[in-house]
């Protein structure tokens, strides 16, 4: 099978574009990985080259050894990943060190995956060995809402996520954890990595200050939508704040409680103290 007729190089793609027209990926913002399952890989390994070198990730993924990923490409703009899929990303496989990465399909026009390749691994690892491998997709993107309120409130996971838990009611259910939140870094290197990483064991999103979300998930849809969630719900906080720095009424720890023993979710305890 040709990479461009499966169902997960479809997907890759789709999610690149309703981001793009959700207004998350100015130019060539953000980023994007999967990793494959074995089948997948099988099936359409008549397309894949293996003549390329290997290149040092920058970090050591060990339990990542012989995974493999498709990825979005550095510079490359998300507007583009529908269209032409195969010269704005590819597939890498990982060295049975964990160490190093070789390109084995697409960026057709020379390009090499994302800048933010080593934070992508490190927490793919986190996430493949905390979800016992359900976890596939991690997800970077730069909404305006949430990258706004990182401006309003102190870099705390709990003022956070008690923030955009009250802003919508669907969200202590769609990110029963809550959210992780790290101070700004430079984007692209190990630091931010290893500093995703650590919330990524605790949360299935990360909130990077001034910056945008990075986020996990089990299948394209739930880590988009999880993405999406979150944007809305720091939309609805950022509307709210823009009128007034004072709410009259909001969902109180209570009803936090209430709502996860009617709908029975394991909601994180740390969150409602
Ligand atoms: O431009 O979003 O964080 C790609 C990025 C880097
Ligand atoms: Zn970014």
């Amino acid at each position: 099978m040709k990479v461009l007729d499966s169902d997960f190089a479809k997907s890759f793609a789709k999610l690149a574009n309703d981001g793009f027209i959700m207004g998350y990926h100015e130019r060539n913002g953000g980023n994007l990985s999967y990793r494959i399952p074995k089948e997948s890989v099988e099936a359409v390994k008549e397309e894949l080259d293996y003549s390329k070198p290997f290149a040092d990730i920058g970090t050591a993924v060990a339990s990542l050894a012989g995974e493999y990923f498709m990825v979005t490409g550095t510079g490359q703009y998300f507007q583009n990943v529908l269209e032409r899929t195969e010269e704005t990303s590819g597939i890498i496989e990982i060295d049975s060190t964990g160490t190093k990465y070789r390109i084995v399909w697409g960026f057709s026009g020379g390009g090499r995956p994302t800048s933010e390749l080593p934070s992508h691994l490190m927490n793919h690892e986190v996430k493949m060995l905390a979800t016992n491998g359900k976890h596939r997709v991690i997800y970077h993107c730069h909404p305006a809402n949430v990258i706004a309120m990182t401006f309003l409130l102190p870099i705390d996971d709990k003022i956070f996520t008690r923030e955009l838990w009250e802003s919508m009611t669907e969200c202590p259910m769609i990110f029963p954890s809550g959210v992780g939140v790290i101070p700004w870094m430079v984007p692209g290197g190990r630091e931010i990595a290893v500093a995703t990483s650590e919330k990524m064991k605790k949360y299935d999103v990360a909130i990077w200050a001034h910056h945008g979300i990075f986020c996990s998930g089990d299948t394209f849809d739930s880590t988009f939508g999880l993405a999406h969630t979150v944007e809305k719900s720091a939309e609805i906080y950022i509307k709210v704040r823009s009128v007034t720095d004072k709410k009259l009424q909001t969902i109180t720890t209570r009803d936090f409680i209430a709502l996860a023993r009617d709908f029975g979710i394991d909601l994180s305890e740390e969150m409602l103290k």
